[in-house]
């Protein structure tokens, strides 16, 4: 059906992806965008044929935007989780051929299908919490074949279901065990291989890489970008998430969309992602996970005016958490957000970060991903953990929850 419009009329409360608005706004939608957002009074003396959604109450967000996971996996970490626990470091773990490479095993050994069986319902989580857009990343295959299998797998989970998938290529996530001592060597794998073979596939979107010491060094991670690059590739970064390398400035000066983590980012990191004009994605679920003490120097980024996305970091190690909304709550009684940046974080500012304007916000003109929530301020959102509120949720202007 083209051309289809839809009215979806409400008193309820609108958060536009910035703020809360002042007055009760009507939404008109046309083939999946918002054509028109106008106050109720005005809105109801206009005359539009089509279908009418009425309710009262509520608030209405634009659909969440989950800008960071690796939600694409196999098996699981409950054994690590058991070990750190007991008092084992995430890095000792990975540095004895644990943590990522454990995962890595797992992903390798399973078949895509079951790769997408295992996924699918982790999925369903992530959007029966209000996600409409979500990034999905590779990175447990590290080598080209099981790299394509996993963004293979992400694109057919934006096919199956009711959601918008980007897909990044993580291939410089850790050292495969087969490359062990010849880390450069793995790096041209990335670049000459990887990165052709997921772009001749059509499989790819953006380009991540792990910049830590239990990963790959600045120069490593810039050869990678360059690759991106070569290939018009966005780019975005790990960084500064165990210790601080200067992957942040690196990944600015390339105009990377978004540095991710940044626990241990330093004055001259947020000098360089304001001037680049990169969001800050923190991740509180792998703060939280890692029982990590370093904060994310959240007034200093404040300040300096740049943007702060919020993300689940869904993924089997650092952040086995796949509720978006606890990340609200996270990103407030951990690090300090309000609810309202903490809810553009996963909206305005999650959509930034992967580079998508049109999407995460209430406005003419944008996609028209909206959600409308059990809740009457916005606020609440953050301040309860408590599934089960999300009222509707329009994906493309089409109703996929509620009624
Ligand atoms: N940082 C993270 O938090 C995830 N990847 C990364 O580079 C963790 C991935 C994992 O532990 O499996
Ligand atoms: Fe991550």
């Amino acid at each position: 059906m083209t051309n289809v419009t839809r009215l979806f009329w409400q008193d309820t409360t609108v958060f536009d992806g910035t703020q809360e608005l002042p007055e009760p706004m009507a939404v008109l939608v046309r083939d999946g965008r918002i054509e028109a957002l106008q106050p109720m009074k005005a809105f109801e003396a206009t005359a539009v044929e089509g279908y009418t959604l009425a309710g009262s109450g509520g608030v209405m967000t634009p659909g969440l935007v989950d800008c960071h996971t690796h939600l694409v996996f196999g098996g699981n970490r409950a054994d690590e989780f058991e070990m750190r626990l007991e008092g084992a470091s995430y890095e000792e773990i990975a540095k004895a051929g644990g943590g990522i490479l454990s995962t890595v095993r797992a992903t390798r050994e399973a078949s895509e299908e079951a790769l997408f069986d295992k996924a699918l319902p982790r999925l369903q989580a992530l959007i029966d919490d209000g996600v409409t857009t979500v990034e999905i990343k590779s990175g447990y295959g590290l080598n080209v074949a099981d790299e394509l299998k996993m963004l293979r797998v992400a694109r057919r989970l934006g096919e199956a279901l009711p959601v918008r998938v980007v897909t990044t290529l993580l291939g410089a996530h850790a050292l495969p065990p087969e490359y062990e001592g010849n880390s450069d060597a793995y790096i041209d794998l990335v670049c000459n291989e990887m990165i052709p073979a997921a772009v001749a596939e059509n499989l790819v979107d953006m380009v991540d890489v792990f910049c830590e010491k239990i990963a790959f060094s600045v120069a490593q991670c810039e050869r990678v970008f360059q690759a991106a690059q070569a290939h018009n590739l966005s780019i975005k970064a790990h960084a500064e998430q165990l210790s601080n390398l200067g992957g942040t400035a690196m990944a600015a000066s390339y105009g990377a969309l978004s540095v991710d983590h940044i626990e241990y980012l330093d004055d001259a990191g947020i000098a360089a992602l304001r001037q680049a004009g990169s969001v800050a994605v923190i991740l509180p679920g792998a703060f939280h996970t890692l029982r990590e003490t370093q904060l994310p120097p959240i007034q200093a980024l404040r300040d300096a005016g740049v943007p702060m996305a919020v993300a689940t970091d869904c993924n089997p190690g650092s952040s086995p958490l796949f509720m978006p909304s606890l990340m609200l709550n996270f990103a407030c009684t951990l690090f300090r957000l309000t609810p309202r940046e903490a809810l553009a974080g996963l909206t305005a500012h999650g959509a930034q970060a992967l580079g998508q304007n049109e999407l995460g916000r209430i406005a003419e003109g944008a996609i028209a991903d909206l959600c409308v929530w059990n809740i009457q301020r916005p606020a609440e959102l953050a301040y309860a953990v408590q599934p089960g509120r999300l009222r509707q949720r329009l994906f493309q202007g089409k109703l996929s929850h509620g009624y």
